[in-house]
């Protein structure tokens, strides 16, 4: 009610229809722009029916506001069952501001499946894996990112209702569009005791008065009114419930981690995909993309908990790569940023058993105006001087300025403009827009999606690909047979995290022998001098787990005359079966 009244009130001279500039949505999908929440539905159906013997399209729940949340399943069934192979998971824009997220998703589902029998690598990587891909996990953000007046970093919340100021009353003083142009801007005063002043190289751009210096501004925060009269403006918008707090592992109650909701798995969506994530527990490796900051995260996502250094060196792997694919990228544990609780690459590594990285996409760095790329615009010293947050570094501002100017259309920034405001009267409304600052302009958006995709491929490709040999089969006593099983990895992805290993989070990989009576079995932990580490319990069946790049070997003593089978299990790495005859 509150926003239709302001509308009302201040809108309806100046309020312009933006143009449904609608492209038509076809396969291969394009790039070139963002897709809407209705638009990404319409592509994973174009998708879906487009290639309907390798996709299956299941909508996994309903948000709050009743959205469908849809996964992409991408699984070839002439290479195997969904489930007998690796998963790879990938989802984005569990923040509702992080659109770019969803794109990514989109462009790796769009890739896979247009270039399946046409390129080698990718079809390759398709008949080897399954993959699930949910490409906006928070619908509703999404739907109203596009739809609502944002600033590039709000509407990140699920659409559950959060008294923030404790008043009784739930999300009744959010921003408001003043001026009817589809953002929320900054409103600035003209104030000669302000912290700020007029940019003497760029007339649209502010910088913080140093000590001694006449002010000439003061900002007053995101536009808005005081919609309830409570004396502050802007005291509680939408939410603030993050998703990405709200998983089971980990979970702490919002007194300990800002946004994590009521009780863990409290948002519709994430207690969803939580269940779907549950129900394939083949999936061995998870990115979920964000933006920004052009970052590869990895667990754990608070520092007291330890990560092996075996697990670290199979992250290392793929996010060491990563880095040399997205250039300016950083690689780090997620606690190196901040610690988290409840979010979802805990969730994932610990109770799932799944190597997980976080994509934060994009840096705003990339916006050059400049003759040298390599050179950095301000020499790191001064980066890092007190200029802080307050205004960001002059420098900067002025190169993203003129990247505005010249590259990027004049979209990205709005020019003050006066204003009258109901409480401070004579003001201005400018600054950077919705689709700016956090997301590439649309026409860097291509090369954003391939890079980042194309990490995950290479993470698709180092998928556990085990193979079984059976060697030094031989007669040692009477009636009694060795049997010799080799389990080789020829990828860096191991069977098993040592995580999970460790924690007893789920039955291990098995090698059973059956068809005749095992009286000894054990892993050979020296083949060149026969050793072997026999096992006590149950010889016939050994839980076993095959490391990067590596392999395990076994023996099985067996009596009697004829033919056994060998059968591999594993989780995430498939199954295995061999017979042998003797
Ligand atoms: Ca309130
Ligand atoms: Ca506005
Ligand atoms: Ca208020
Ligand atoms: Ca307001
Ligand atoms: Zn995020």
């Amino acid at each position: 009610m509150r926003k239709l009244f302001i509308l009302f009130a201040f809108c309806c001279l100046t309020f312009t229809v933006v143009a449904e500039n609608k492209a038509k949505i076809e396969v291969p999908l394009r790039f070139d722009r963002y897709y809407t929440y209705d638009d990404v539905v319409e592509a994973l159906k174009l998708l879906h029916t487009t290639f309907p013997e390798l996709t299956k399209l299941d909508v996994v729940g309903k948000s709050e506001e009743g959205r469908e949340i849809y996964a992409l399943t991408i699984n070839n069934a002439k290479t195997g069952e969904a489930l007998s192979k690796p998963g790879v998971y990938v989802d984005g824009n569990i923040h509702g501001n992080e659109i770019q997220a969803g794109e990514v998703c989109l462009y790796f589902a769009n890739m896979l499946l247009t270039k399946y029998g046409e390129n080698d690598k990718i079809t390759k990587v398709v008949d080897k894996n399954v993959y699930y891909i949910i490409p906006v996990v928070n619908v509703d953000g999404r739907y109203h990112f596009f739809k609502d007046a944002q600033t590039s970093s709000s509407d990140r919340s699920f659409r559950i209702p959060k008294d923030d100021d404790r008043d009784g009353l739930v999300d009744e003083d959010g921003p408001d569009d003043l001026d009817g142009d589809g953002n929320i801007c900054m409103m600035r005063i003209k104030d000669p005791l302000g912290d700020y002043k007029t940019d003497p190289e760029d007339s649209r751009l502010m910088i913080p008065v140093k000590p001694g210096e006449k002010g000439e501004w003061t900002l007053l925060g995101s536009e808005g009114i005081d919609n309830d009269n409570d004396g502050k403006i802007n005291e509680d918008g939408e939410g603030y419930f993050d998703g990405n707090r709200n998983w089971g592992y980990d979970w702490q109650p919002t007194y300990v981690q800002g946004g994590a909701g009521n009780f863990p798995l409290c948002a519709l969506g994430i207690k969803a995909i939580a269940a779907y994530i549950h129900q394939r527990p083949n999936i061995i490796v998870n990115f979920a993309f964000h933006n920004s900051g052009g970052m590869w995260l990895r667990a754990p996502s608070i520092k007291s908990e330890l990560v092996d250094p075996k697990d670290v060196a199979v992250y290392d792997l793929i996010g060491k790569n990563a880095l040399k694919m997205t250039p300016g990228y950083v690689y780090q544990p997620s606690y190196d940023l901040y610690d988290t609780h409840g979010d979802t690459d805990s969730h994932m590594f610990n109770l799932e058993g799944s190597y997980t990285f976080v994509g934060e996409l994009f840096m705003r760095s990339q916006e050059t105006y400049r003759e040298n790329v390599n050179k950095p615009v301000v020499p790191p010293a001064e980066t890092e001087s007190s200029q802080g947050r307050r205004g960001g570094n002059p420098e900067e501002s002025r190169e993203q300025i003129k990247f505005n100017d010249y590259l990027g259309l004049n979209e990205l920034y709005k020019e003050w403009k006066p204003f009258k405001h109901p409480t401070y009267g004579d003001i201005e409304i400018g600054g950077w827009v919705k689709m700016s600052s956090r997301l590439p302009h649309p026409f860097m958006l291509p090369e954003l999606v391939h890079r980042n995709a194309m990490v995950v491929l290479y993470a698709a490709e180092q998928t556990p690909e085990i193979s079984m040999e059976i060697f030094d089969v031989k007669e040692i006593g009477k009636n009694l047979h060795q049997v010799r099983v080799r389990l080789k990895n020829a990828k860096g992805l191991p069977t098993m995290s040592f995580k999970s290993i460790s924690t007893r989070l789920y039955t291990q990989d098995m090698l059973k022998v059956t068809g005749a009576k095992v009286v000894a079995s054990g892993k050979i932990t020296d083949l060149r001098n026969n050793k072997i580490s026999y096992q006590e319990h149950k010889p016939e069946t050994i839980y076993t787990s095959v490391p990067s790049y590596g392999f395990a070997e076994y023996q099985f003593l067996v009596e009697g005359k004829g033919e056994i089978k060998v059968n591999y299990s594993s989780r995430k790495a498939g199954n295995l079966a061999k017979t042998v005859k003797f």
